[in-house]
């Protein structure tokens, strides 16, 4: 079903929160998801809708975490929160027009993307004056990524909690969402870490702006492998430049790269100019040395509009020097079956890879031809070079091994279910 009609369907659900009415200041609203269920060993990945404040104000904080059914705290080692992005139903985004959902498909959702946050845990905290205008008709979504290092399925919401300001005026705030694969769930690339000692890579995306104003508050979003996300001016500079910090330990089994621990953001009360015309650049640097896969480039901005005169560029923090540990990933299941020599393909069907353990020569082109009845991928897990495919129920995908070794790959969805091997001579 598409997401927008699936969201309408909820709709009923939704109004299940806050009614009182508006009276002045600020208050903090803690709000739940409904229960989400994340099976043993996989992620769970959706849309829904998300409980919203009921009086007109405006949104000066935000942040979110897993709660279990009883309301409390989720660890990370238990089911860890990928990501989840904030969106306002039926309103234009900025920066796109329509998002595909998880499995690729243009979608006729339109929904502005105003908060996100992921295993970085940013939290929104506007500037004091500045707010994220909300009507108490307006609709939430959310999009959501769970992951359960269990054996058992975990029950599990998403409680997020608001700063929220009635009965004033504040200067209102225009989300930019910023990202090198936009328009899309699951906005990820990979990196093939084959570009030697001190490599690194990047990617870009444009905006031409099309109003001035002055970027108040923003954060970013990388995942392992981040090197530095930077948003600039390209007729002044950088107007910004978040960090990643390290030191998450992945909890066992380990079933993707850690994520920084921490990204810097930042709130600055004078904004940071831009002026209709200008192009707002983001560049998202990764290592190349190893691979990354299924990885990302994200910016949340907030822009107060207005007349500027002039732009500049500024300098950013540099967290303390913090060093991921490099991880591997190992298989969940040894693929079976007899070794497949010199095939061109093979299937991907719920829940098995057809051919698991395939020979080929370097240099032959592999195509996965995916008949699911629900989404699947082939990510590398290690070897030689990194590649990813994006997640499909039908479709192919095709890979040329250029380079001799072993890779192990599996279903990132269905890691303990879905593996492979191929060794290339
Ligand atoms: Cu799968």
């Amino acid at each position: 079903m598409r997401l927008l009609a699936r969201l309408f369907l909820l709709a009923g659900l939704a109004a299940l929160v806050l009614p009182g009415q508006a009276s002045a200041g600020t208050k903090t609203l803690v709000l739940e998801s409904a229960p989400i269920n994340v099976t043993a060993f996989e992620v769970a990945r959706g849309v829904r809708l998300a409980p919203s404040p009921q009086v007109d104000g405006y949104v000066v904080g935000l942040s979110a975490e897993v709660v279990d059914i009883l309301g409390n705290p989720v660890a990370m080692e238990d089911v860890m929160l990928h990501h989840v992005v904030f969106a306002k139903v039926g309103v234009p985004d900025y920066t796109c027009s329509g998002i595909e959902d998880y499995s690729g498909n243009a979608s006729a959702l339109r929904a502005e993307r105003f908060y996100a946050e992921g295993e970085e845990h940013f939290a929104l905290n506007l500037p004091d004056g500045y707010g994220y205008p909300n009507r108490g008709s307006d609709t939430w979504g959310m999009l959501y990524m769970l992951m359960n290092h269990h054996r058992q399925t975990m029950v599990v919401r998403i409680r997020y909690t608001l700063r929220y300001v009635t009965g004033e005026l504040l200067t209102p705030v225009k989300p930019v969402w910023m990202d090198v694969e936009n328009c899309k769930a699951d906005p990820v690339f990979s990196v093939a870490g084959t570009g030697g000692p001190d490599a690194t890579v990047s990617r870009t995306a444009d905006l031409r702006m099309p109003e001035s104003g002055r970027f108040v508050a923003g954060g970013g979003h990388l995942h392992g492998g981040g090197v530095s996300l930077d948003v600039s001016n390209t007729s002044c500079g950088s107007l910004f430049t978040s960090y990643p910090t390290w030191g998450l330990v992945e909890p066992l089994p380990v079933m993707h790269e850690p994520g920084p621990m921490h990204m810097t953001g930042f709130a600055d009360p004078a904004g940071r100019a831009v002026r209709a015309g200008d192009t707002v650049r983001l560049t998202a640097t990764y290592d190349d040395t190893r691979p990354h896969v299924r990885v990302m480039g994200i910016m949340i901005l907030y822009l107060a509009t207005g007349q500027v005169s002039s732009c500049a560029s500024y300098s950013s923090e540099t967290p303390p020097t913090s060093k991921a540990d490099p991880v591997t990933i190992g298989l969940l299941m040894r693929p079976a079956g007899r070794i497949r020599r010199d095939i061109r393909s093979t299937v991907v069907r719920d829940y098995a890879f057809a051919a698991q353990r395939v020979s080929l020569r370097r240099g032959a082109t592999f195509t996965w031809r995916f008949r699911g009845g629900v989404d699947h991928d082939v990510t590398f897990a290690s070897g030689p070079a990194g590649f990813a495919s994006p997640s499909m129920r039908s479709g192919t995908f095709s890979y040329r091994f250029t380079r001799r070794g072993t890779y192990r790959l599996f279903c990132s969805l269905h890691p303990a279910r879905m593996t492979q091997l191929v060794v290339v001579h």
